[in-house]
């Protein structure tokens, strides 16, 4: 089976949802929805390996791509993950090009990479062809959210077989600025995006960046980005509840 993410991001943006919730009927939810892509959150969400496998089967009854974002840069857990059927990793905190390189080699088949031989899940959600493809088809996205991978922005972009990057919008301004916003209008907040999606740009990979609602990701889609995160389903549900209530209540 092919990546349709590839193909969406030739013509449009990405759109992709986000599961911190550990529960496989949020995860087949979220994927009827109209996202292009949903990611289960192992870095923030409540999810522990049992949970993610049922959200990835949820996922595969759905027309959204299944993503998962690590813990961290751990090839035994993306290993996992991808014997589990995740079709992209998204990788947190890489601040070198040699933390991306591992990354990258995590996901990958020998010779390119490093990944050990046991596809699983892959060759249900992919085909029987699953090994022969999946070095083209599974996306990369190392995150950008620290000073070091900013400074090394080139670099990491410049790593073969990544395929993008996705800003962690929380973390990067916690390091530039002293406080974690994922809407953040500090001056330097603002030109480390510019500057990813600029950078992006010229080398074509991919500029991810994690929002707070649509409103939010339709604005980052008109800053340049290709993949964007409107939000994940904690705050979803969230919101939801507090206008259902409000409005219960006549406020
Ligand atoms: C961040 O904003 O730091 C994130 O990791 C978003 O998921
Ligand atoms: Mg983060």
């Amino acid at each position: 089976r092919k990546n349709k993410l590839r193909a969406v991001h030739e013509n449009a943006a990405i759109i992709n949802g986000w599961l911190a919730i550990p529960s496989s009927y949020s995860a087949e939810i979220l994927g009827h929805q109209g996202y292009d892509a949903v990611t289960v959150d192992l870095q923030h969400g409540m999810i522990d390996f049992a949970s993610a496998l049922t959200m990835l089967q949820a996922l595969s009854a759905t027309p959204a791509v299944p993503l998962v974002r690590v813990a961290d840069n751990d090839p035994a857990q993306i290993m996992r993950m991808l014997d589990a059927g995740a079709y992209g990793i998204i990788c947190p905190m890489i601040s070198t090009p040699e933390e991306a390189r591992r990354f990258v080699a995590a996901c990958r088949y020998p010779p390119l990479g490093n990944r050990s031989f046991g596809p699983a899940r892959g060759l249900l959600y992919g085909g029987a062809d699953y090994p022969q493809h999946a070095n083209d088809e599974i996306l990369t996205l190392a995150m950008i959210e620290t000073r070091e991978g900013l400074v090394n922005l080139d670099a990491i972009l410049a790593t073969e077989g990544l395929d993008g990057v996705f800003i962690g919008p929380n973390d990067l301004s916690l390091t530039l600025t002293g406080s974690a916003s994922a809407e953040s209008r500090h001056p330097e907040m603002l030109a480390a995006i510019e500057l990813v999606v600029s950078r992006c740009r010229q080398q074509q990979k991919i500029a991810g960046i994690f929002c707070t609602s649509g409103e939010a990701a339709a604005r980052r889609i008109s800053e340049g980005f290709q993949f964007v995160t409107p939000a994940n389903d904690v705050m979803q549900l969230g919101r939801a509840s507090r206008e259902a209530v409000a409005q219960a209540r006549g406020n």
